[in-house]
């Protein structure tokens, strides 16, 4: 019987295999914000961008008196030189995020020891938009980048309706943050686009949404819906996000075979001073979400939630309800102290069924540090997985590795969608 605990040097060679296999496995990214290159400008890229990314601004913040309108006046470099000064050059940059722009660049072959931000932005001056997409692509292993798309952002949605050419790594999520949450101003940009709704959801208003759904879902091809909530979201309620999930958004998806993916837990603008870096989050009642799963078996649900204090019963609900899909530590809760506890806890109580990470990159360079540092955790949750089962005298195989590995980076989550 072959029950004893692995030797250091057997753990230390699981390690090593586990670190080979999950470095070669090639991720398909479940949540971005980034763009297909026909964007052009809406794909963000290079050093400025990734100084004045949300995340940094809002630590930068707490290292100035600059008052927030100051800030928000300056030029692009100019804030990113003043970010790059409080949090890199007076302070060690030790955060997830600061530390996430030291591994791009290092990754990306550039000397960050030197301290020099001139050098680095004279590096980024001389990359192509279509050499450096490549470059990143293929230097943090992903794939396939699944996009945040919203009609009702007046940037994107001009080059919706006017086509093109698809880049086929690039796909579509339809996001419904302002037909959900933002009624009845959403309400009138329907009218606006000849949407025959009204404030209430009667059924003509339901029928005009399905409408609006079905016309934007094939414009993009989209893969699944997508909304983020509130801490206070309920269902069912007296609401009209609950009355048209109910009855637009939720029969939309049944009759087209659609998952929906509810990202719980945003308390939206808590300091607008801040803009996008003033959201905060709150624990969410996972009672909604628990409603959702039961009253709607023939519907798919992809869920993750902000708040660390949601993460367990989430697991748990996710054990009681197969049409419940797991994906990513989002936002706040992506930072390796986290990360690290959520992936085990998955794991543990869920086997190797949900979707380990998304990146929610919004320039396209984060996708090589977000990938970088979660792969890390990744293979250390694994091995510790591993080890187990060989304490219990169960070795598993490198195909049977490489299979879990493709499971949890992207193949559950494909599979789920269908
Ligand atoms: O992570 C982020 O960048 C946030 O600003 C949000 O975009 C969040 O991920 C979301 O999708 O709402
Ligand atoms: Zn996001």
């Amino acid at each position: 019987m072959n029950t004893t605990h692995p030797s250091q040097p057997k753990l230390d060679h699981l390690h090593r295999r586990v670190e080979r296999i999950v470095a070669a496995t090639p991720v398909c990214d479940v949540h971005t914000h980034l763009y297909d290159p026909a964007f052009k400008r809406l794909l963000l890229w290079g050093i400025d961008e990734l100084l004045v990314y949300h995340y940094l601004v809002a630590e930068g913040f707490r290292n100035t008196d600059l008052p927030c309108d100051r800030f928000w006046e300056l030029s692009k470099s100019a804030q990113a030189d003043l970010i790059w000064d409080s949090l890199f050059v007076k302070h060690s940059p030790v955060s997830e995020a600061c530390r996430g722009v030291l591994t791009t660049l290092n990754r990306l072959g550039l000397d960050v020891w030197k301290r020099d931000l001139d050098s680095v932005r004279r590096w980024f001056a001389k990359q192509t938009p279509e050499a450096y997409l490549e470059r990143v692509l293929e230097t943090a292993r992903v794939v396939k980048i699944h996009m945040t798309n919203s009609p009702f952002d007046d940037l994107e949605r001009p080059l919706w309706e006017k086509g093109f050419r698809r880049d086929e790594r690039f796909v579509a999520a339809l996001r419904l943050d302002p037909l959900l949450v933002e009624w009845p101003a959403a309400a009138a940009k329907l009218v606006q686009w000849g949407y025959k709704v009204n404030e209430s959801v009667s059924r003509r208003t339901v029928d005009q949404v399905k409408r609006f759904l079905g016309d934007w879902t094939r414009r993009m091809n989209a893969r699944y819906l997508m909304v983020s909530l509130p801490p206070d979201f309920a269902f069912p309620a007296k609401s009209v996000c609950a009355e048209l999930l109910e009855q637009a958004i939720l029969p939309f998806c049944r009759e087209e075979g659609l998952p929906m993916a509810l990202m719980l837990g945003v308390r939206r603008a808590v300091n607008p001073a801040l803009r996008m870096a003033g959201d905060g989050v709150g624990v969410s009642d996972l009672q909604a979400l628990r409603n959702l799963c039961s009253s709607f078996p023939e519907n798919r649900f992809l869920a993750t939630v902000l708040s660390l204090e949601n993460q367990h019963e989430l697991c748990v609900l996710a054990r009681k309800f197969r049409n419940l899909h797991l994906f990513g530590c989002w936002w706040f809760t992506n930072v390796p102290y986290a990360t690290e506890a959520i992936t085990r806890m998955r794991l543990e109580l869920l086997g190797l069924s949900f979707t380990a990470q998304h990146s929610d990159a919004r320039v396209l360079d984060q996708l090589i540090y977000k990938w970088d540092h979660y792969r890390t955790i990744l293979i250390q949750v694994l091995t510790e997985g591993y080890a187990g089962l060989i304490e219990s005298g169960w070795e598993p195989s490198m195909q049977e590795m490489q299979r879990d590995a493709q499971w949890l980076l992207g193949g559950a989550f494909e599979h789920f969608c269908g």
